[in-house]
């Protein structure tokens, strides 16, 4: 392990608008906590701050949507999460608040500091304006088409699909996230950071020095730097949010991305009046958990801040994660498909380990993932249960049977004990090179591994069949077994803290220091075991069909606000109506069209004839699973040439606000060719 003097770990800061989901747990919190227990189990000086993001459109939507004032939202959520946070063992040294008076020094301050050194371009430009609500529309609260993907939901300052961010001004077709007005543009004065100065320093920086960061990420950041940064205004028209720190700038805040990093700078500060040495000492080890969409924020955006006030260090690795889906679909706060923090601790008392287990086996780290329930029983069950649990359930009641839970000594070892023994040090040598190198879910099966040789160590020497004939040698296996158990106490404590604190008091153990794991003298001869207890229970049928159908009802009973609903269109005629030449058709092919992400070419059998349709749905269907389907064809749309290929009318689909396609095809299938009016 590359020594570091101390650690500095960030987790993405939540926003306070509503209740954390397990897609939170898995991209960020998580992998984030059993990096820094890890880190602690080793002595390492570690520090590991998160909080609130208190500020932004986000919060503003969701006051005005409940009729409340944004303090009364950020109050509630940032109560929640922080318990829910604390049920699952997340251990924040500081869950601290963007609305705290520290945070508006330190933002104003670092804000102050750019704006004195000059940085700044100060300039006024045509913003979205909502007249019927008079107001200007920054970030969330205008919607659009996203220049680089299509998705026809993007925000005025990021499109959730692509990721990208982006500015209010280049979405195309825009409309009001308050009113679903079009928008006008009127002038007003911001303060840009001109990210576009910073490209020679983000150049050597990322490119260069960065080269081991993930992938994905490093392969954002190329993207974000190869196509050229533009100044971003920092500064924003709204009522919420660090005013902004300069003269005559009334109703003016500090771009919620501006202050929300700074959160991780003002959380230290206060939790120890000692924060200068994780700030500012470049022998300090900066990692920021965070999510994928956050990525040009953490490694563009707030790097170019830091370096440009001149006094803090930069991070030295962002290990962003993918998404995670639940059940085969996108996670929606606003569809109400969602596992919910708190709703789980409410269901399934005292199982949070579970839940992080699941969570991490099955982390989003290289690609997107998803949740299923039946697939966490299985995991419960098969490996929680069947494994772990049932390995150390067996030492210890062994223990008690054999030797009223007193640790025998071990006699002669056969080579298959020396073997056993031999396997640990390795075990935890993968598991480390694997956390080092933010691999979470190679590292959580390595842990797993021992409990598995431990496991198959009982099975093999068969203890209960052999008691009778050779107790001594039933001493022995049994030390061993507790040994295994100890070491399995230290080494899956950064993953299942409280099974693994349980553990320990079943076997009546203190702190075992993490370099110590695999030694044969853990526990010693003669000490007295707890009473022991079940590590995990079995998850039941009946629960997870129970969550199952829970999932269900919300989708049914779900009702969409109307602002997020694209705007009705003017009123047409019958004629123009029925000018449109509607019929039923079936896919008969279909292929993706080469150099193109959305498009699929599709050959469409009307009933009228065989024809080409090129139609922009390869984002949500695979060519194979369409071939067959029928589907509702616009005919008499006039042919037009998509990427040299002539499309020959238009399949319709709904879709939903955030952008998922769905067929509109007839309920039973019908002659093709028959007429939709
Ligand atoms: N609140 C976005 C999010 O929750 C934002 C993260 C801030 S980290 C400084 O995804
Ligand atoms: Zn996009």
């Amino acid at each position: 392990m590359k020594d570091y003097k101390r650690y500095l770990i960030t987790s993405a800061l939540p926003y306070a608008n509503g209740p954390l989901h397990i897609g939170h747990l898995a991209g960020v919190y998580v992998p984030s906590d059993i990096y820094t227990r890890y880190l602690r189990l080793r002595g390492r000086d570690v520090i590991h701050v998160c909080g609130s993001d208190e500020h932004g459109v986000p919060i503003t939507i969701k006051a005005k949507q409940e009729g409340v004032t944004p303090r009364q939202i950020v109050d509630r959520y940032h109560e929640l999460n922080k318990s829910s946070f604390e049920k699952f063992g997340i251990s924040f040294d500081i869950y601290a608040r963007t609305s705290s008076p520290v945070h508006y020094e330190t933002a104003s301050e670092i804000f102050k500091t750019l704006y004195d050194k000059g940085e700044f371009i100060e300039k006024s430009t045509p913003q979205y304006y909502d007249k019927e609500a008079g107001q200007f529309l920054a970030d969330r609260y205008i919607q659009g088409t996203c220049p680089r993907c299509g998705n026809e939901n993007a925000y005025g300052d990021q499109c959730e699909n692509c990721g990208t961010s982006l500015n209010a001004t280049d979405l195309i077709n825009p409309r009001s996230a308050l009113s679903g007005a079009s928008p006008v543009l009127k002038e007003t004065r911001h303060w840009f950071l001109p990210l576009d100065k910073y490209e020679p320093f983000l150049k050597k920086w990322i490119l260069e020095e960065k080269k081991h960061w993930k992938p994905n990420v490093y392969g954002q950041c190329k993207s974000w730097l190869d196509h050229g940064l533009q100044p971003r205004a920092v500064s924003r028209d709204l009522g919420w949010g660090v005013p902004l720190p300069l003269d005559n700038t009334e109703g003016k805040v500090l771009y919620v991305w501006f202050d929300a990093p700074i959160g991780y700078i003002s959380a230290t500060k206060e939790l120890t009046p000692d924060w200068e040495k994780y700030w500012k000492d470049k022998e300090t080890r900066m990692i920021h958990f965070i999510g994928k969409d956050n990525i040009v924020f953490h490694c563009i955006v707030f790097p170019s801040v830091l370096n440009a006030e001149g006094t803090f260090i930069l991070p030295d690795n962002v290990p962003a994660n993918e998404f995670l889906n639940l059940e085969n679909d996108k996670i929606s706060t606003s569809r109400n498909w969602a596992v919910w923090l708190h709703e789980y601790l409410d269901d399934f008392p005292g199982k949070q380990d579970v839940l992080r287990y699941v969570l991490c086996a099955n982390a989003p780290e290289t690609k997107d993932n998803d949740f299923t329930w039946k697939d966490f029983q299985a995991r419960n069950n098969n490996e929680l249960v069947a494994i772990y649990g049932n390995f150390v359930n067996r030492a210890i009641v062994l223990t008690h049977k054999y030797f009223k839970g007193i640790v025998p000594g071990k006699g002669e070892l056969t080579e298959y004990d020396r073997e056993v023994l031999a396997g640990i040090p390795g075990i935890r040598q993968a598991l480390e090179n694997n956390l080092e190198q933010f691999r979470f879910r190679e590292a959580l099966k390595e842990a797993m591994n021992l409990a598995r040789l431990g496991n198959k160590y009982l099975a093999d020497t068969e203890p209960w069949k052999i008691f009778k004939t050779d107790p001594d040698r039933v001493k022995t296996i049994l030390n061993i077994s507790l040994q295994i158990s100890a070491s399995l106490s230290v080494i899956t404590m950064p993953f299942l803290p409280d099974a693994a604190f349980r553990l320990m008091e079943f076997l009546n153990i203190d702190n075992i220091a993490w370099d110590r794991v695999g030694e044969d003298d853990l526990i010693g001869e003669g000490h007295e075991i707890g009473s022991g207890g079940l590590l995990f229970e079995k998850v039941t049928d009946e629960e997870v069909e129970k969550q199952v159908a829970k999932l269900l009802a919300s989708r049914n009973n779900n009702k969409l606000p109307p602002s997020a609903l694209v705007p009705p269109k003017e009123n047409i005629s019958y004629e123009q109506f029925s000018a449109m030449d509607i019929r039923t058709g079936t896919i008969t092919g279909a292929e993706r069209v080469p150099k193109t992400k959305k498009l699929l070419k599709l050959t469409i059998d009307t009933g009228i004839d065989t024809r080409t349709v090129v139609s922009g749905i390869a984002g949500c269907f695979e060519p194979d699973a369409i071939t067959g389907r029928q589907v509702s064809v616009l005919v008499n749309l006039e042919p037009r040439k998509i990427r040299g290929i002539e499309s020959q009318g238009m399949i319709l689909m709904a879709e939903d606000p955030e952008g998922n396609l769905i067929f509109i095809s007839p309920e039973e299938s019908v002659e093709n060719g028959s007429v939709i009016k």
